[in-house]
């Protein structure tokens, strides 16, 4: 905020006799936190002649470089380690002052987070986009106020250039792994596939969703039985195993696109009777591999477990110290993950879980 706010009124004295000067950071509203209501800011009213101010040092002084993180929400194991990634990561003894806000997966007060931060003239924007389309509109004021913005963790259905760059995990090749990972292990026998997708509209889940389904059209003796979103929560994921669960009763695979759903399912699918994992009935494939994810795959209740991983705020790090120093930076930077079977599972597209691989895990 200190370096915008120098070239801010810099710029504005050079040409204040001809237009009403822009805000100081003091006078713009700072982002509301995500459980109030948030309230487009008002157009700020043209304001006097700014009195000189004092001078502001540089960011490389010692000044604070002021990041804006606009996060998806609170809905799952791997965003509270996303969440926690970035918030020790971006902290004041590294040199940044981090606006964080939850934006409790509601699109609209992610927008007018993003908003909040462009009047507030944070330095950075980190955006974790709930859903990929919509973003046209503020990331082109993002641009027009000349703050450069960091798409992490999804994606966004916009021209990259309306952004600085994007990180995260490749959804598609997850999905991917998943199926030929399901593949090897059926070895030919047939497939009835329930799936309980992510949050509507994310990256992850149609990333994931086009993946899985890329492996089923190359065999003709799998069925998708059924596709609905649980919404990347636990109680989503319970909720559409129960109605799955009421609706079919030959499926032999449930696909969960993040542990949290998983979760869900098992309780849903133990209230039925039904037994899963490797001495059980139905193969539960899930993806996140969270610690409890990894802990629940090395009992051998959930037989896949496809990682992304959500410690990405040091390559969101990286980026913000390249164009500190005036460097250019690459419009992509894929976050690498693997996929993780149960005891017993030798594969060549994923690790075969131990207490070992489980303990030597940093999530
Ligand atoms: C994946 C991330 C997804 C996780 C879910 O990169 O966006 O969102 O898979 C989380 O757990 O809700
Ligand atoms: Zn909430």
């Amino acid at each position: 905020m200190k370096k915008k706010l120098a070239l801010l009124l810099v710029t504005v004295m050079a040409v204040s006799s001809l237009v009403a000067c822009g805000n100081t950071a003091a006078d713009a509203p700072a982002a509301a936190p995500a459980e109030e209501e948030t309230e487009a800011p008002a157009e700020e009213a043209p304001a006097e002649e700014e009195a000189p101010a004092e001078e502001v040092a540089p960011a490389e002084d010692g000044a604070l470089i002021s990041v804006g993180f606009a996060q998806v929400g609170h809905e799952s194991d791997w965003r509270a380690a996303n969440t926690k990634n970035y918030q020790d990561t971006f902290s004041a003894e590294n040199g940044y002052e981090l606006s964080f806000v939850d934006c409790d997966n509601d699109h609209n007060v992610q927008i007018e987070t993003v908003r909040g931060f462009i009047q507030q003239e944070v330095d950075y924007i980190c955006l974790a986009p709930i859903q990929s389309a919509g973003w046209d509109t503020v990331l082109q004021e993002a641009q027009d106020a000349g703050i450069p913005v960091l798409i992490v963790d999804r994606a966004v259905d916009a021209a990259d250039t309306l952004y600085t760059t994007a990180l995260g995990c490749d959804m598609v090749f997850e999905g991917e792994a998943a199926g030929n990972w399901l593949a090897e292990y059926l070895n030919g026998e047939d497939a009835n596939i329930l799936v309980i997708e992510g949050s509507v509209g994310a990256s992850a889940t149609l990333g994931r969703t086009e993946g899985f389904n890329n492996i089923v059209e190359k065999n003709s003796n799998w069925k998708v039985l059924d596709s609905q979103s649980g919404d990347f929560t636990q109680a989503g994921g319970q909720e559409v195993m129960e109605s799955f669960i009421k609706s079919y009763k030959d499926f032999n695979v449930v696909v969960c696109q993040n542990d949290n759903e998983a979760y869900g399912a098992m309780d849903a699918m133990d209230a039925a009777g039904i037994t899963y994992g490797v001495d059980g009935d139905v193969i539960i494939i899930s993806f996140d591999a969270t610690h409890d994810g990894l802990q629940y795959t090395l009992d051998g209740k959930i037989t896949c477990n496809v990682e992304c991983n959500p410690l990405q705020a040091g390559f969101a790090e990286e980026v913000i110290k390249k164009l500190e120093a005036g460097e250019t930076v690459d419009k992509w930077t894929l976050v690498e993950d693997q996929a993780f079977v149960a005891p017993g599972i030798e594969s060549q597209y994923a690790v075969t879980m131990s207490q070992e691989v489980l303990d030597g895990r940093a999530y």
